[in-house]
């Protein structure tokens, strides 16, 4: 189908490439030279392909759009204003002002419509991966039985990214494996324009990146509105017609790359690095509006007959889009009354009833690694939460992440002796790549129909650290599993022993940092992560760890792990002393109390997996496991002692690690670096002299 394109379209093009200039020039700073030239590519988009219903942002059959260029947010804020979703001219106006709907980079969960936030360049590439991904899994969980593309949960994915997000790794990790994927209904385009801040890429940027695409399994085209003769031309015809051919690409994701020239028409300014991201300035912006034959002198002044073909034209194709949807979603509601419940549970966030007695539960007496725990969890969620679904980087049987008797999430053909594919297969393979699977999985928590879970080594969460911070802003409820969280990792050596991972993850704001002391919390601590659907690591051990009796008479029950911190062994009276301890730690509080008792010293064990869930409880219950009277005080962890500093005061004392580690068994390691009962009784007295 040739594009029907007219001089309406063109002038609300124009209005897109005013605006953007003129709401960076009102506020002071911001990017306007991608929003200008890359305008005609986004607004094709936006009123030719992209399917959205801008009276409902959330519509469950829209296609998903990603500004990964994040600096580039007035690409999108100028078309969702021109489609009439969610932003008005005041909106643009108020640009990067606090409390406005558009803020400086996109805001997931801030302004409707946004997809996912971005600005960490390559991030939304990522997560555009994840998107896709969760796409074809949700056909799988709802619809299976229905060719791909005829179903309600069928859907494209769109990014825009500039030449930033396609030097990022993370687009690289996650754009190879979307390719193994074939992830057919991703559609990248590229705004080719050869500049970043520091000017012409050439200083930085040589590859043929459309034969590296080609590599990874992408489809992959060229619309060049740069000539080789250096005449410009924005070919919009060209570049629908290559969307057309991409979409028709069923086994590949797509990339198109437009070549550009930033900024264009901006007398004097485009094509330069300068242009990127400094307001344009009177002399500039007279210049683009004379040369675009606007008004040099006008603010804001937009071609309201433009925008009101723009908003029609998106609210016609939104009704014809909704007709079609709607029909389909209600036959398919009516042939599944059991999925449509499903369905309906997850949109409200709803476990369903009686679930948790699904979970198992550890006889005391037998040794477990918290990891080994995990794995059973997630084994015994198959079932009964259908939504659940995650995998690892390369490290599923160490990070006990496979839910048994599952396909893998592969195409068929890349079947293995190990793992059986099916397109809509439940175990991840994120392949070696920490920071992808963060991205990838914040594109699929934000898609919001399933619950990602991934692991790796805690060690090599730091390569996954900014998907991670990621996840905490836009508060998804993602799961990590981090495993080998300390020198109980032995042998492997301080490459592979984390030591200042607690106390860096625990600074992330909004991010649950969960490390369950034996098998039984594990239990508690997965429970609570599902229930409370916020961002959560579990930090589990290698090693096997006591399995200690609780209830009547022994130690209290792991249910209150929910709570961040609880006494897990107490003292008739007020205690002399508390130990607090996390994770493979605790064990070492609960024998030093016995030593210590042995001495008179009445010593209590509050067993603290989490900070951040301690922090939220009432004042009294805090007083009630922590009272402030007692000022004895010791913490235990295989870790910097930063984080426990508060919980300590100033006579408590950390048994803690401050250095790195060594290649040597972990139970030479634990005893030789003091974490041993007679070291923590001997710190338990130090902080009572102190006290005194
Ligand atoms: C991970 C990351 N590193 C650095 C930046 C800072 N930054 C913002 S835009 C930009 C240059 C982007 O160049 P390009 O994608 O080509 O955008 P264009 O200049 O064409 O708009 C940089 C380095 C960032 N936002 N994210
Ligand atoms: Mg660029």
């Amino acid at each position: 189908m040739t594009l029907k394109w007219n001089e309406l379209d063109d002038r609300a093009v124009k209005t897109a490439k005013i605006l953007a200039a003129d709401a960076v020039e009102k506020v002071g700073s911001g990017h306007p030279g991608t929003a200008i030239s890359i305008a005609p590519a986004a607004y094709l988009l936006f009123q030719r392909h992209l399917r959205i219903d801008p009276k409902d942002p959330q519509w469950l059959g829209r296609d998903r759009f990603i500004m990964s260029a994040g600096h580039s947010s007035l690409t999108q804020y100028c078309q969702m204003y021109l489609a009439g979703q969610t932003l008005e001219l005041d909106d643009l106006k108020a640009l990067r002002t606090r409390g406005s709907l558009t803020p400086a980079h996109p805001e997931y969960g801030h302004t409707p419509g946004v997809e996912i936030t971005t600005g960490p360049l390559g991030t939304g590439i990522a997560s555009a991966v994840g998107f896709a991904m969760s796409a074809r899994r949700s056909h799988g969980l709802f619809d299976p039985e229905t060719p791909m593309g005829d179903s309600p949960f069928d859907h494209y994915v769109y990014v825009i990214a500039g030449d930033g997000c396609l030097q990022e790794g993370v687009a690289a990790e996650a754009s190879s494996l979307a390719g193994t994927q074939k992830l057919g209904n991703l559609i990248l385009l590229w705004d080719d324009n050869h500049i970043s801040i520091e000017d012409d890429t050439d200083i930085a940027f040589t590859e043929d990146v459309l034969k590296r695409y080609e590599a990874y399994g992408w489809h992959t085209q060229r619309v060049d509105w740069l000539s080789e003769d250096g005449s410009y031309a924005e070919d919009v015809v060209a570049l629908d017609a290559a969307i057309e051919a991409a979409k028709a690409q069923t086994d590949q994701p797509s990339i198109i790359a437009v070549r550009t020239i930033i900024g264009w028409p901006t007398p004097g300014k485009q094509n330069t690095g300068g242009i990127h991201g400094s307001k344009l300035g009177t002399e500039a912006l007279r210049g683009l509006k004379e040369t675009l034959g606007a008004d040099p002198d006008a603010m804001f002044a937009v071609d309201e007959e433009a925008v009101a073909y723009a908003r029609a034209n998106v609210v016609a194709r939104a009704e014809q889009a909704r007709s079609e949807w709607d029909a389909r979603f209600a036959q398919w509601k009516t042939a599944h009354p059991e999925r449509a419940e499903l369905l309906d549970r997850i949109l409200n966030k709803k476990l369903p009833e009686n679930w948790e007695s699904a979970l198992p539960s550890f006889e005391p007496g037998k040794a477990v690694a918290t990891r080994s725990a995990s794995g059973k969890v997630i084994a015994s969620l198959a079932d009964v939460l259908p939504e659940v679904w995650g995998g690892s980087a390369d490290l599923a049987g160490s990070n006990n992440t496979l839910m048994p008797g599952q396909p893998s999430f592969i195409p068929a053909e890349y079947s293995t002796g190990t793992f059986q594919g099916d397109i809509f297969g439940r175990n991840l393979h994120f392949g070696i790549r920490e920071f992808a699977m963060g991205a990838i999985m914040n594109g699929m928590a934000a898609d919001g129909l399933t619950r990602p879970y991934g692991g790796t080594f805690f060690v090599f969460s730091d390569f996954m650290r900014g998907a991670v911070r990621l996840a905490a802003l836009m508060d998804l409820p993602v799961t990590y599993v981090w495993t080998h969280d300390s020198i109980g990792v032995g042998e492997d050596g301080p490459t592979h022993q984390p030591v200042e991972h607690l106390a860096a993850y625990r600074a992330i704001p909004n991010l649950a940092i969960v490390r369950p002391a034996d098998a039984n919390e594990t239990v508690v601590a997965w429970k609570t992560v599902l229930e409370k659907a916020h961002p959560a690591a579990l930090i589990l051990s290698r090693q096997n760890l006591p399995v200690p009796e609780r209830g009547e008479g022994a130690l209290a029950s792991a249910e209150g792990l929910a709570k961040g911190a609880y006494v897990l062994a107490d003292v008739e009276g007020t205690p002399d002393v508390i130990l607090m301890a996390s994770g493979s730690e605790v064990q070492y509080a609960l024998e030093a109390k016995d030593l210590l008792a042995g001495e008179g010293v009445k010593a209590r064990v509050v067993s603290v997996p989490c900070m951040e869930w301690f922090d939220e409880q009432s004042a009294e219950y805090k007083e009630s496991v922590l009272p402030a009277a007692v000022k004895a005080r010791v913490s235990v962890e295989a870790g910097v002692a930063m984080p426990w500093r508060a919980l300590v005061g100033d006579a408590g004392r950390s048994v803690s690690l401050e250095h790195f580690g060594e290649s040597a068994s972990g139970d030479l390691l634990f005893a030789d670096y003091g974490f041993t009962a007679e070291n923590v009784a001997a710190a338990a007295k130090e902080s009572l002299a102190a006290v005194k």
